[in-house]
């Protein structure tokens, strides 16, 4: 897929997901250096996908570490170049998707039979990790908001009803009552952006979940891939929440919308995140991130 056709889809959320925007991303820029574009053309590839969607970093991210690989061989013999780019970059491609079975793994790795876990929206990390855990014999329920207003957790109870898993699904305002009475064990939620702080955007809904959590004691683990890690937040900078279109929630005529896709959950909200390299508390996440990304500082 071309990089403009990946960018249709990414803003669509024909393809969604933070960690698969970013695999798509770095896949469509791989397809425009295997047809022959330049490196102008490859830039330009690379602008057009990191404006597909505005708050997962792990877009951007992705982006702009294909064009660091492809600028530090700018000036190598151009078909050497070339090659050691598109090895550099199908490795790259290999570990984005790796860094999701691995966070996976570990996030597993806290199932313990009788857990009843409560998620949102439809993150692949905690999706592959509840299957994971499946797999390994553990008995645990799952209780799935829908999250409105499109739907992502309906993706999450059929992926993992389809493998064996006890989900149900509630409304999001039910989300503390399910907590309290339902026996609650965890939370795992998904990110899409996480800052040097700790603190973690993500599906709009998520904050909410993380304090009726704080209220009911139950521990918060946020399932990420290092890609999602905001460098840039090491000095300060916040990404831009996307508010989408009112008609995703309403069509009463007269009536104003307000829709954020996204939200932002305390650092002091969050027991741990959960990433291809184990546990990582909140308070360990800037030096995760002065250590990963110290090619972009
Ligand atoms: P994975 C999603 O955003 C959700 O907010 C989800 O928690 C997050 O990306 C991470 O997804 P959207 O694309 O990378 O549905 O874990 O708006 O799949």
């Amino acid at each position: 897929m071309h990089a403009q056709e990946a960018a249709g889809k990414i803003r669509s959320m024909e393809v969604r997901g933070a960690l698969r925007i970013a695999v798509a991303a770095a896949r469509a820029l791989e397809e425009e250096i295997i047809s022959g574009a330049s490196a102008d053309d490859v830039r330009r590839a690379a602008d057009v996908l990191r404006d597909a969607r505005p708050t997962a970093v792990s877009l951007p991210n992705a982006v702009n570490y294909v064009l660091h690989i492809v600028e530090s061989h700018a000036s190598d013999d151009p078909a050497v170049g070339r090659a050691l780019v598109l090895g550099e970059l199908a490795a790259f491609i290999s570990s984005l998707e790796s860094s999701i079975d691995q966070a996976a793994e570990h996030g597993a790795g806290l199932v313990v039979d009788g857990d009843v876990i409560l998620t949102i929206c439809n993150s692949s990390t905690v999706v592959e990790a509840l299957k994971t855990a499946k797999r390994r014999g553990r008995r645990f329920k799952v209780f799935a908001c829908e999250t409105r207003p499109r739907w992502q957790g309906h993706i999450t109870a059929r992926e993992l009803s389809g493998a064996g898993v006890d989900v149900t699904l509630i409304v999001d305002s039910a989300a503390y009552h399910t907590m309290k009475t339902k026996g609650v064990t965890r939370a795992f939620v998904g990110a899409d952006t996480v800052y040097a702080d700790g603190s973690v955007v993500n599906k709009v809904g998520t904050s909410q979940v993380a304090l009726a959590a704080k209220g009911a004691g139950v521990p918060v683990y946020v399932l990420t891939e290092s890609v999602k890690f905001y460098p840039y937040s090491l000095h300060g900078a916040t990404v831009e929440i996307e508010e989408r279109d009112g008609a995703e929630v309403s069509d009463i005529r007269g009536v104003g919308v307000f829709n954020p896709a996204f939200d932002v959950t305390a650092a002091e909200n969050v027991t741990s995140l959960v990433t291809e390299d184990g546990l990582c508390p909140p308070g360990e996440v800037r030096a995760r991130m002065e250590e990963k990304f110290g090619w972009m500082l």
